[in-house]
């Protein structure tokens, strides 16, 4: 008896010296604030603007000519098709089989060799930042010591992707300041210089922040290159139909790729050319040797998945497989893609017009050269920060405008304030 209340005195005495512990000082009294992300900031800050006057063209995110969200018709046909129909149980681990089909068919064409023989490990992704950080932690666990080449710049949550992932990162040139292009020696020196068997990120199209996207050559001179220094080419699509309108000319870099042997990966989102920003649908794939490889990777990248978050949501996989499974209504959505691109392609050219007419002293041709979603100004970041202090206009600092924002009703006061900022 005497030793099981010592026993139990013990035990509170211990319990009560953690519990002291622990409000003596906080839990987490060492964390300090994350630094504000500079894209996802800016609509922070552009939602506590009082001002009537305010203008977002900061995140990428397409909005009507009236500056309102928008949801294509294509999915909400797909909804009232879907409403009722299904049962709310789990996915498969690796996602819906049917979306992870026509996804394939999407990048890698209609007829692909590929898909026919089985030789694409594909699965279910949380949008295009779960395929790509999916990606990352399968090189990390079977290319341990690789490193990954990211192009200078790039969208900024690359960074991030691949430091979670412990994946070492290397940059290579990509955009030319003076030329407000591509810096097309420095990208294919950098390409030769980097040790062989490197991974290399590469924007299938509408690069970001840039909206500069290599000719359809220099994309066969790139592809040569990897393949003469035996690189990986990963390639992020987020963007398929935003640049061209046309899913199938936005492929093309993933095209060459393929008809030059390589194996490449693939990260998809539906977030930008189905507007499914919030549904985080996307598929991620790599091609292999043979099928019997791509059920090992698919079950490897599963793996990767599992204990993260099990399994993909059902919702965004039913819109998107029940678009692309119905020719009409597949149809409707690569027009609908089109028009998005048609709006973007025309307040280029307002803006460029508009700066024009107010008589800049500057070049604005490169505003209607660039593609997609984004213009890179040249606007330097004290530019930037006048912009919204003066003008209640917000953007990113690296002066990447969101063409998705402007609409017909903002790009006379956007273009004014740029003159203003600029001259
Ligand atoms: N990859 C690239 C190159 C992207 O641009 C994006 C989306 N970025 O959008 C925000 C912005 O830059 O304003 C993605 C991947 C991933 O997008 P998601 O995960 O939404 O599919």
């Amino acid at each position: 008896m005497a030793l099981f209340r010592a026993a139990i005195s013990g035990r509170i005495l211990k319990s009560s010296t953690v519990v002291g512990a622990r409000s003596m000082s906080s839990w987490w009294q060492s964390v300090e604030p994350a630094p504000k992300d500079p894209i996802l900031g800016v609509t922070e800050a552009f939602l506590a603007d009082p001002s009537p006057d305010k203008v977002n063209v900061g995140v990428g995110a397409y909005r009507d000519d009236n500056g309102k969200p928008v949801v294509l018709d294509c999915v909400r046909e797909a909804e009232r098709r879907i409403a009722g129909g299904f049962n709310m149980e789990y996915l498969p681990m690796g996602g819906s089989v049917n979306m992870i089909e026509e996804s394939l068919k999407l990048a890698y064409g209609e007829n692909s060799d590929l898909i026919k023989d089985k030789r694409i490990g594909a699965i279910q992704s949380l949008s295009g930042t779960g395929a790509c950080r999916i990606f990352a932690d399968f090189q990390k666990r079977f290319c341990p010591d690789s490193q990954i080449f990211i192009p200078v710049p790039t969208w900024s949550n690359h960074h991030n992707i691949w430091r979670d992932a412990n994946v070492t990162q290397k940059t290579y040139r990509y955009y030319h300041p003076e030329s407000k292009g591509l810096d097309f020696t420095g990208m294919m020196d950098d390409i030769k210089n980097a040790p062989n068997g490197s991974f290399f990120l590469l924007h299938a199209c509408a690069h970001n922040p840039t909206g500069v996207d290599p000719t359809e050559e220099q994309w066969k001179e790139i592809s040569h290159q990897l393949k003469v220094k035996g690189h990986f080419a990963f390639f992020d699509m987020a963007y398929q139909g935003f640049a061209s309108g046309n899913t199938v000319k936005d492929a093309k870099a993933i095209q060459i790729f393929i008809e030059d042997g390589h194996q490449v990966g693939c990260a998809q989102s539906y977030a930008k050319n189905m507007g499914l920003y919030g549904q985080r649908i996307g598929c991620l794939s790599v091609v292999c040797d043979d099928d019997k490889q791509a059920v090992a990777v698919k079950s490897q990248l599963q793996q990767l998945a599992r204990p993260m978050y099990s399994n993909p949501p059902v919702h965004g996989a039913l819109i998107v497989s029940t678009i692309l499974g119905d020719p009409e209504l597949k149809k409707l959505w690569l027009g609908e893609v089109k028009g998005m691109a048609d709006r973007i392609i025309g307040m280029r050219t307002a803006l460029r017009e508009n700066l024009e007419n107010l008589g800049s002293s500057l070049s604005w041709e490169h505003i209607t050269n660039q593609i997609g979603m984004f213009c890179y100004s040249g606007m330097t970041p004290d530019q930037v920060d006048r912009l919204t202090k003066e003008f209640h206009i917000y953007m990113t600092r690296n002066g990447r405008i969101s063409m998705a924002g402007v609409t017909t009703g903002n790009v006379g006061y956007l273009a004014n304030a740029i003159h203003e900022v600029t001259k």
